[in-house]
C-alpha cells in the first residue's frame, strides 16, 4: 500500500471528513497544506482535474472530488456497508449530506450576513431527515446505516460539527443526532484527532466565517 497525501487549504472545509476517516481508521497521512499564495500561482490548479482542491494521493494514484476520495477510502477500509443495499443507503445519506453542505457553503461564501438568521431558522428541518434515518437503524443507538461505522458517518459528523458552531442549539430538538455526535466524538482515535493542536488551529472555512 502506498502513502496517503491530502492536498488542501489550511481549513476543515471539504477536507475534514477525509481527515476524520483516516484518523479514526488508524491511518497515517501527509498533510500537504496549500496556502492562498501558493494557490494564486496557478500551477497546482492546472494539475487538478476540476481546478479545485482537495486532491488525494494513494501511492501513485491521484484522485480529486471530496466525495470520491471518501468513497475510495471506504472501499479500501471496509467502510461501505455489509452488502449492496447498505452501500446504496450510504450513498443516499452521503448525497443528503452533500445537499446540505452545498447550502451551507452558499451561506458561508455568498450570503452570510443577510442569510444567517433564516438559515438557522430552517436548520432543524434540514437535519430532521438524518434524525429519522438514525431512529430507523437500531433505535438510533448506533451508526447511520448498518452495524458498523461507514464513510457517510464521517461526512455526516463533520456536517453536524460545522452546524453546531454556526448554531450551537441546532440539535436541541434532535436528541438522537445529539447523542450520535457525542458517541462518535468519544471514539478513542477520533477523540485524539479532534483534540489535537493541528485540528484546533484549523479554521472551518476559507473566508474565516463560521
Ligand atoms: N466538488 C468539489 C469537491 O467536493 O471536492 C468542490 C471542491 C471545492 O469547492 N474546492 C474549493 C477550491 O478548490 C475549496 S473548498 N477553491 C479554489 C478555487 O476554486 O480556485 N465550492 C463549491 C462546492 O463546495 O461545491 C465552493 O463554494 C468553495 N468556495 C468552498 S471552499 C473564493 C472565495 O474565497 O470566495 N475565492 C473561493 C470560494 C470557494 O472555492
Amino acid at each position: 500500500p502506498g502513502e496517503y497525501t491530502l492536498t488542501y487549504f489550511p481549513v476543515r472545509g471539504r477536507g475534514e471528513a477525509i481527515r476524520m476517516l483516516l484518523a479514526d481508521q488508524g491511518q497515517e497521512w501527509i498533510e500537504d497544506v496549500v496556502n492562498g499564495e501558493i494557490w494564486q500561482k496557478g500551477d497546482l490548479k492546472q494539475l487538478c482535474v476540476f481546478g479545485q482542491l482537495p486532491r488525494f494521493q494513494d501511492g501513485n494514484f491521484i484522485l480529486h472530488q471530496s466525495n470520491a476520495i471518501l468513497r475510495h477510502l471506504a472501499r479500501n477500509h471496509g467502510l461501505y456497508g455489509q452488502d449492496a443495499k447498505e452501500a446504496a443507503l450510504l450513498d443516499m445519506v452521503n448525497d443528503g449530506v452533500e445537499d446540505l453542505r452545498l447550502k451551507y457553503g452558499h451561506l458561508i461564501y455568498q450570503n452570510y450576513e443577510s442569510g444567517k438568521a433564516a438559515y438557522i431558522e430552517a436548520l432543524p428541518a434540514e437535519l430532521r431527515p438524518f434524525e429519522k434515518l438514525l431512529a430507523q437503524n437500531d433505535g438510533g443507538k448506533g451508526f447511520i446505516v448498518g452495524k458498523q461505522i461507514a464513510f457517510a458517518d464521517y461526512n455526516l459528523l463533520d456536517l453536524l460539527h460545522v452546524h453546531l458552531v454556526l448554531a450551537p442549539n441546532c440539535l436541541a430538538s434532535l436528541p438522537l443526532l445529539a447523542g450520535y455526535v457525542q458517541r462518535l466524538n468519544a471514539r478513542p482515535l477520533l477523540k485524539d484527532f479532534l483534540e489535537s493542536d493541528a485540528r484546533k488551529k484549523r479554521f472551518i472555512n476559507g473566508n474565516g466565517k463560521q
